[in-house]
């Protein structure tokens, strides 16, 4: 890669969908697939392609996504030139500390990217599951003579209104683009990855803060208007890989079960693209006497007394005796006593799940008594509670 090239990782939603597993972290935080947190894809795939120059922009809770990050060591992110920079919300905004869209996130950080006087801004998301060359983007940037190059896959047409979609002419180039429309005209999607020349970007983004009516989201407003004014050119680059939006609960629990199949979908095995995390360490894992274990991630430090089946279990949990977990995905450090139940389910950080609790059943309605834990299908239960002995949900 010969050209000069900075990230930004868009960190700061809130992740609504996400419901309690969001209460405490941000979607980026979220934990994912054993030992990870969904950041660390994003951050792996930059390092992987030889990006050392990464801010990441946060907003919502970011605590223990900051805490997560930290200097960056796990990902070789430590260093003086570039490395890793959390970037908070300027303060002195005006009325507001808050990001507007993510243009606004952008825009406000333009001096952290001048400072490298990069040609190329890559424009990442921290909620994806995914690995991605970067450079392979950028090398179809550099020969479409782009000055915006935009990722997409083909979806479904009835999972359009979720997705940045476009139309193409026969050399790729952008002719249309509707944030999430009702009606798609094409079945093209954005996965909200762009490359820009940052000097054509710059400009765009000064642009669009001086129009008040704009909400300054590059999916609403910077796309579309590029597109509208034919300013510059704005090429897609079809992904043909892996690659996951976990921002509700049914992907998150999907993209965390596909782990578990023989050969899953995602290879987090490949020796030569891997992805690193910042992690506590752990004693061995231990499977007891009377146990049974199948198809399933179980890491570190975990205790299994009971019986797994294609579940996720991360690392620090504890599951007793004549328990059953099934097609769950149970976050680090929780701790699921004896006789319990727990099928299609996602059990939150250093939870407690008490004796004789069957999940896995009922109705998609909030928990009358004890709103922290919620039904949707796959039943969710957030972090640091303690589920009450013999609940059934
Ligand atoms: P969404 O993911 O719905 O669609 P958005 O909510 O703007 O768009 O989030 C994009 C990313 O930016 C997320 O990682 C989020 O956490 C983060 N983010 C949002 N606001 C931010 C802010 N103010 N500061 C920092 N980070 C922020 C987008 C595109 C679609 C595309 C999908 C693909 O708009 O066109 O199809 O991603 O998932
Ligand atoms: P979801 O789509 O699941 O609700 P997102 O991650 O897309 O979650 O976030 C939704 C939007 O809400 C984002 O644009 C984000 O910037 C904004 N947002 C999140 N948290 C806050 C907050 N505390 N204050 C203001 N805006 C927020």
């Amino acid at each position: 890669m010969a050209k000069k090239v900075v990230a930004l990782i868009l960190a700061g939603g809130q992740g609504t969908r996400l419901g309690l597993l969001t209460d405490e972290v941000a979607k980026p935080a979220v934990p994912f697939g054993g030992k990870y947190r969904i950041i660390d894809f994003s951050l792996s795939n930059c390092v992987n392609s030889g990006i050392t120059a990464v801010g990441v922009l946060t907003q919502y809770r970011p605590h223990i996504l900051s805490r997560h990050i930290g200097i960056g060591r796990p990902w070789d992110l430590d260093r003086k030139d570039g490395g890793v920079v959390i970037l908070p919300p300027f303060i002195a905004q005006g009325d507001s500390n808050w990001y507007k869209g993510t243009a606004n996130a952008v825009f406000q950080n333009i001096d952290f990217v001048d400072d490298f006087d990069p040609e190329l801004l890559v424009i990442l998301s921290g909620d994806h599951i995914y690995s991605m060359d970067y450079n392979e983007m950028i090398d179809y940037h550099l020969s479409k003579g782009a000055t915006g190059t935009v990722a997409c896959m083909r979806v479904p047409l009835s999972e359009a209104h979720r997705f940045g979609m476009m139309i193409t002419d026969f050399e790729n180039k952008i002719t249309d683009f509707q944030e999430k429309p009702k009606e798609p005209k094409s079945d093209l999607a954005s996965l909200g990855i762009y490359v820009f020349d940052w000097k054509f970007l710059r400009e765009r983004l000064i642009q669009d803060e001086k129009d008040p009516e704009s909400d300054n989201d590059f999916g609403k407003n910077i796309l579309p208007k590029i597109v509208q004014d034919n300013a510059g050119k704005l090429f897609a680059f079809v992904f043909e890989g892996y690659w996951r939006d976990v921002g509700t609960i049914e992907s998150l629990w999907e993209a965390n079960i596909e782990l578990t199949r023989p050969i899953p979908p995602f290879n987090l095995h490949d020796p030569s693209w891997r992805f690193y995390t910042q992690t506590e360490e752990y004693l061995p894992a231990y499977v007891g006497t009377s146990s049974y274990v199948r198809n399933s991630l179980i890491n570190e430090g975990a205790e299994i007394y009971g019986r797994v089946e294609n579940s996720v279990i991360f690392q620090g949990v504890q599951i007793g005796e004549g328990s059953l977990v099934k097609n769950s995905v149970v976050m680090t450090n929780s701790k699921i006593g004896r006789n319990v139940v727990i099928e299609r389910g996602i059990v939150g950080e250093g939870t407690f799940v008490k004796d004789g609790v069957v999940l896995g059943y009922g109705d998609e309605v909030p928990h009358e008594t004890q709103p922290h834990i919620y039904n949707a299908g796959i039943v969710v239960v957030g972090s640091d509670v303690v589920i009450p002995q013999n609940t059934k949900i």
